[in-house]
């Protein structure tokens, strides 16, 4: 089979592509010096509407006036069924080739190959305007403008879904967001109809211990992992199919907030994650993600290990089949419009490229009817794929014409095939010897009926594995959030319900939750044997890459915070002095600091000022690196901070702090502050 690689003269065309024009200005549009309506007429004045006389009603005859306030009246869209709150970045994906060996795709498969991409990630269930810290999956969408047309990798920041079979999208999806009664509560499942749902439809079981896991609360965009979720199919050049697995491996590492952190973080800076990443981008310090696959083979009966691959609550463990990186994704640009650009996108798992198909997996295949779907409603029309940043960077000839939103102007009266009157003008179908998409033939048999495999029917013993394979720490996390969110529903019956479900994952967490509850633990019947997946467990003795975190010094611009300021900034790292009041050198005030936007603190200065106080005593909390410099101590003395405790640095200098930051957090902290042992303030 030839290879399906771009010619020379495709790749010629998609330089010199619309997309590429797109992202600038469009031409000829809002370039005027002279402000005008929409129709070019120009306007001595947009500050008065025409009123008969200068106390007079105004008069109906002012078109500005009203083109003015109509175009303002429509100027939003409907936001995102789910996946409303979300921020993208562009960036550029450079395969490292070696995934020639399973798929044709050619921005996988040529080595050094760099395409464009745009990212947008998401949280599910709130709205625009919710925060972005709340506990939820996260979405992590990668459009690539391939120069084989646009492949999308629509996955989260969780390997498995509440669902197996589409069709139960709209039920989830109601019992997880807001009651419609009042439209609370926002962004967040701690309320009884997630719960009510999820303990009545077990099948969730897998992704509610992902959404309790530290997983639901990333410290930023940076840091989560991605997921493609699904089993797809990848064919090779010579037409040698594999079932497959897409991961985002994140080179800073997977690293999450304190529960408690991300909760005020929601009220402190609602645009938390989506501020990090545009900042990020400003600075130079870009995300940094490495895709990777794993690779099963395509069996008959398409299992791997006994795990059923079309089953998208399950996963594979990296053990059984090691995550082999196929390219590097760096995000490098901020769009330059959230509407144009972020919101106006679309993504669609039917955007597909020669080399990637799709796997029988029933949410797959509903999804492939919903995202084409949803786009007609929130992007008026179906014409959205002409929207700049939804164009193609290959050449397109669809035959398409017409519909809400039209700006092409198609020339002939052709737009049918076959014809004998397109001439060479006219799109003509495209075999797989010059890039043609062509389906891997594959048998379809069976009996119609609404019904799943066998193997579906397991429910608990992945949610076991990775309750398993977590640390002791992530454990407990886990614990404080089943609790957490059970303790705010108002129906009994329902906490006591889930609990009977946790009894059949771990009898442990069902003890501790249930004893948090108040209420007895229920017997169930947890798997037998587990075997845990360690590349599953984020708290482990790794130092990670620091770029983009940031230290907080309680005290004043003075050489030796300049000093740390200069040697921190080499690896990426934001040194801010907090002081008193503001002034040169001073970025944030008493007044204005809180601790979740510092990764480390040092208390540079004796102060007894309340806010330092919380600020220091929810940062040992959180089990942040707090670093002491001269009078400093005091300070820390006033928060009531031991300095014996650890990760409290004395006298820390730049290696020191980027150590500590390496590791995340303190985690020999962690122990002391249960509960019962006091944490500082409490
Ligand atoms: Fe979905 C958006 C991820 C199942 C229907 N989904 C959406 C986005 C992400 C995901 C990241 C935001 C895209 C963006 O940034 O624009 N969805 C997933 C994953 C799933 C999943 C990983 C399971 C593995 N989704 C799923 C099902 C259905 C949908 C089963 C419907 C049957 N999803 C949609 C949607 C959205 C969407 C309604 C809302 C806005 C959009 O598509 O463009 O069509």
């Amino acid at each position: 089979m030839e290879p399906t690689v771009p010619s020379p003269k495709a790749k010629e065309e998609a330089e010199t592509s619309p997309v590429k024009e797109s992202l600038a200005p469009a031409r000829g549009l809002q370039t005027g010096d002279y402000l005008t309506t929409a129709q070019g007429l120009r306007l001595p004045d947009t500050d008065h509407s025409l009123k008969a006389g200068p106390r007079g009603p105004s008069l109906l005859e002012d078109f500005h006036l009203r083109e003015k306030i109509t175009h303002f009246d429509h100027e939003r869209i409907p936001e995102r069924v789910v996946h409303a709150r979300g921020s993208g970045a562009y960036g550029t994906f450079t395969a490292y080739g070696n995934a020639a060996s399973v798929t044709k795709a050619g921005f996988l498969a040529e080595k050094g190959l760099e395409t464009d991409v745009f990212v947008r990630f998401s949280t599910v269930l709130g709205s625009r305007g919710s925060a972005d810290t709340v506990r939820d999956t996260r979405g992590f969408a990668v459009k690539f403008y391939t120069a084989e047309g646009n492949f999308d990798l629509v996955g989260n920041n969780m390997p498995v879904f509440f669902i197996q079979d589409a069709i139960k999208f709209p039920d989830v999806i109601h019992a997880a967001k807001w009651h419609p009664d009042r439209e609370i509560p926002q962004a967040q499942t701690a309320h009884d109809t997630f719960w009510d749902f999820v303990s009545l439809h077990t099948e969730a079981t897998h992704h509610v211990f992902w959404a309790m896991s530290d997983r639901a609360v990333p410290r930023s965009y940076r840091t989560m992992e991605g997921f493609g979720v699904h089993t797809f199919r990848l064919v090779n050049a010579e037409g040698e199919t594999a079932l497959v697995k897409f991961h985002w491996k994140p080179v800073a590492g997977v690293h999450s907030l304190a529960w408690e952190e991300a909760q005020i973080t929601a009220g402190v800076d609602p645009d938390f994650h989506r501020r990090d990443l545009a900042d990020s981008i400003d600075a130079g310090l870009f995300y940094e993600f490495e895709l990777g696959i794993q690779v099963m083979p395509d069996s008959d009966d398409e299992t791997f290990h006994g795990i059923d691959l079309l089953d998208p609550t399950k996963i594979v463990p990296e053990e059984l089949a090691p995550v082999q990186p196929v390219g590097k994704l760096v995000l490098n640009r901020n769009p330059d419009n959230f509407h144009a650009e972020t919101e106006q996108i679309a993504f669609h798992l039917g955007h597909l490229v020669p080399g990637i198909e799709v796997t029988n997996d029933p949410l797959l295949q509903g999804r492939l009817f919903s995202y084409l779907d949803t786009q007609l409603s929130r992007l008026g029309g179906p014409n959205f794929a002409q929207l700049p940043i939804n164009r193609s960077q290959a050449p397109v000839n669809d035959n398409h014409r017409d519909g809400l939103h039209q700006s092409v102007v198609h020339r002939g009266i052709v737009a049918y095939l076959p014809n004998s009157l397109a001439g060479p003008e006219g799109p003509v179908p495209a075999g797989p010897e010059v890039g043609g998409y062509v389906n891997v033939p594959k048998m379809v048999h069976g009996e119609k009926v609404r019904a799943n495999p066998v193997s579906f029917a397991d429910h608990y013993s992945q949610a076991a594995l990775f309750y398993a394979s977590l640390s002791p720490i992530e454990q407990d996390h886990m614990v404080e959030a089943f609790t957490f969110e059970l303790s705010k529903c108002y129906e009994q019956a329902i906490r006591e319900r889930m609990l009977g479900v946790l009894a059949n994952v771990n009898t442990e967490l069902t003890a501790k939750v249930a004893a948090g509850l108040g209420l007895p633990a229920p017997e169930g019947k947890p798997p037998l044997e587990v075997t845990p997946s360690p590349a599953l467990r984020q708290i482990t003795d790794r130092v990670w890459p620091i770029a983009g975190r940031v230290v907080g010094i309680i005290g004043a611009p003075d050489k030796q915070a300049a000093a740390l300021q200069k040697a921190l900034k080499a690896q990426g790292v934001v040194v801010r002095v907090i002081a008193p009041v503001g002034g040169p050198g001073v970025e944030r005030t008493f007044q204005t600091a809180r601790s979740v936007e510092f990764d480390a603190v040092i208390a540079a200065t004796a102060t007894t000022d309340l806010q330092m106080m919380v600020l220091l005593q929810e940062a040992y909390r959180h089990a942040k690196p707090i670093g002491v410099w001269g009078k400093g101590e005091q300070t820390l003395a006033n928060a009531g901070i031991d300095l014996k405790a650890p990760g409290i640095l004395l006298d820390p200098d730049a290696d020191t702090l980027a150590a500590a930051l390496g590791a995340h957090r303190v985690w020999a902290r962690v122990p002391l502050l249960k509960p019962a042992a006091s944490s500082p303030g409490s």
